[in-house]
């Protein structure tokens, strides 16, 4: 389902072309005058830590997604009930007055955190209607002098994280504000009218700086919408006071004034792929807002929220899982529920997530998952996080060379076999774990991993070639949506910029017996690239396939192309152009051989 929220939330959605080998980090190297070393070594906790809880808490939790009795709430999302129901200036700060969370116990909130393994809380310091949860010279509207509770609520947190070893990040909303004269995104009252540099100068800047001076060492800056009243020079005095006031803080990419910052911020959205060679982070709701709304009690399930954390892991980032504090200052009880049983998960399975790397395998395992763990005898321990067991029993790690050294099941007493198969390990699970979801079987292995990549069957037979198993010559190269922004359903992985029609991909394809296979092709191309064509090259034959439009680059849509006969053994299927009509013939979103029956 496609949710879109309003333009000024819409960050467009980059087409990031990847290169094989990762990307090169000089962006974010340059924009901190850092070497490589020096970014490991600030962005190491970070990688390790893996999982974070997000607080989205502020003056729109009095409200709870309702005004004047009616649900007000823009995509669901309830923290931006201002402006869903153009909520006048006044009429919206006077819930101020009102609201008191005599309830709120950071040190359980904190606590809850890293019960369920959690490492960093990034908390809404000043969300888009401009309220402060801390106390500000800068502006009336704050916790502290506008309300009955008149207490800073980031202080007791940042004591209680301290306490705990939890590491703080802050969230500050520095284009959008609903409340302040010249904040970004205020267009329904005359109050809200203003110059965008008095308010940053007035408002931005001086909170910044206070968020940054007065609650101990911040771990994150998470910045929110870039664009509007934060232009080139406006960031560009926003990211010297940042960094000088907080040198190792990580800063996410949504400052604005062309900042890649330090790490992507795909929201409610896991990339396929990851973000090969990036620092990235999943910020996701658990049901469908990040304010707290009376009324939304669609609650993701625990075990989706563990499979989003394998997979985020499994690529390389982060799941930052946001809670929404009601008006009282409580962790609705649903959210609290599933923080316990991801800690009761992770209680038994952390190491397969906690200080792991994604394994860089290309195709991503049908029945889970895999990180890894370089061990110091220069062994490796690749992690399997099963989902859902395959009835054989039997697990494949399809396309591992190393030398196996041992295997255990987290969490299970039973004796798993694992064994080297030519270019692939076996594992067979004990009865114990046979018809079970969600476990982790960890297998040390000698060395490095070394992977081959290449393309094999899965247990129906079917042998898919993704984009990231393709080798591909220039002119023609992987990439998939950099979505840093809001829930929306960017393109699939493919491969894409096909601008040179000598270009060509290639797949080798790994099977234990001779086989006949229907190909089909998953493509997507515009009207002006009607009338390419491209050849399939496999199994002794040259199979062509004339292209219409599909209505669109990412319009994918599965096109038949043949029967195609694979020998025992290794093989190679190459595509090739054979006419290219507009800028390229198509977009690839990989292929499929389906067992002819
Ligand atoms: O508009 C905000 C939204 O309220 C929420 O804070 C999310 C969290 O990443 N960020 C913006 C939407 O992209």
């Amino acid at each position: 389902m496609k949710r879109f929220l309003p333009l000024p939330v819409m960050l467009a959605s980059l087409l990031v072309p990847l290169a094989a080998s990762a990307e090169p980090a000089s962006p974010a190297l340059a924009e901190r005058k850092e070497t490589a070393a020096q970014r490991d070594a600030r962005m190491a906790w970070f990688r390790d830590a893996r999982f974070g809880m997000f607080i989205h808490w502020g003056l729109y939790a009095q409200a709870g997604g309702f005004w004047n009795g009616k649900p007000t709430k823009t995509n669901r999302c309830a923290e931006w009930l201002q402006i869903a129901g153009k909520v006048p200036v006044a009429d919206y700060a006077a819930m101020a007055k009102d609201f008191n969370p005599v309830k709120y116990d950071p040190d359980a909130w904190v606590r809850a955190a890293k019960a369920a393994g959690m490492k960093y809380i990034v908390i809404t310091t000043k969300h888009h209607e401009g309220f402060a949860m801390f106390k500000t010279a800068a502006s009336p509207f704050n916790i502290v002098d506008a309300t009955p509770y008149k207490k800073d609520a980031i202080k007791p947190l940042a004591e209680a994280c301290r306490r705990h070893g939890i590491k703080l990040g802050f969230y500050y909303s520095q284009n959008l504000d609903w409340h302040h004269p010249g904040g970004g995104g205020g267009t329904w009252d005359p109050a809200q009218k203003g110059d965008p540099a008095k308010y940053v100068d007035g408002v931005v800047i001086p909170q910044l700086r206070e968020i940054l001076s007065n609650y101990g060492d911040i771990s994150v800056l998470w910045f929110d919408i870039p664009g509007g009243a934060i232009n080139q020079e406006r960031a560009d005095r926003i990211w010297k006071l940042v960094t000088e006031k907080q040198p190792k803080i990580i800063i996410n990419n949504r400052l604005g004034g062309g900042y890649h910052g330090d790490i992507e911020t795909p929201e409610n959205f896991i990339p396929p792929a990851g973000f090969p060679g990036k620092d990235w982070e999943s910020c996701m709701t658990m049901n469908h807002t990040w304010g707290f709304a009376k009324d939304d009690h669609d609650w993701k399930s625990t075990r989706t929220l563990i499979r989003h954390l394998a997979d985020i892991a499994s690529k390389g980032g982060n799941l930052l899982l946001n809670v929404g504090p009601n008006e009282k200052g409580e962790i609705p009880a649903p959210s609290l529920e599933r923080l316990a049983e991801v800690g009761a998960w992770m209680k038994v399975n952390a190491e397969a997530v906690h200080a792991t790397r994604s394994a860089g395998f290309a195709a991503l395992p049908e029945w889970g998952r895999y990180t890894q763990r370089r061990n110091a005898d220069g062994s490796t321990t690749l992690y399997a996080i099963v989902f859902d067991a395959p009835k054989s029993g039997e697990i494949i790690v399809h396309g591992l060379a190393n030398p196996v050294v041992s295997a255990r099941a987290l969490g299970s007493s039973g004796a798993v076999a694992a064994a080297n198969d030519g270019a692939s390990v076996r594992v067979k699970l004990p009865e114990s774990l046979k018809d079970k979801q969600d476990f982790v079987v960890a297998i040390t292995v000698k060395g490095d991993l070394r992977l081959d990549n290449a393309a094999y069957p899965d247990s129906s037979g079917a042998i898919r070639l993704t984009p990231r198993q393709a080798r591909c010559t220039k002119g023609l190269k992987e990439e998939i949506a950099g979505a840093s922004g809001v829930d929306h359903s960017p393109p699939e992985q493919h491969l894409g910029f096909w601008t040179d029609a000598a270009a060509t991909a290639t797949w080798t394809i790994k099977t234990k017996s001779a086989g006949e296979y229907t190909l089909t092709a998953r493509l997507g191309l515009p009207d002006k690239s009607s009338g390419s064509a491209l050849e399939f090259v496999v199994g002794g034959a040259v199979l062509p396939l004339e292209l219409e439009s599909t209505g669109g680059w990412n319009n994918y849509k599965d096109m038949p192309v043949g029967t195609v006969k694979l020998p025992a053994g290794e093989s190679e299927l190459v595509v090739r152009v054979k006419t290219k009509k507009g800028d390229a013939p198509c977009n690839m979103a990989g292929l499929k051989l389906t067992p002819a029956k």
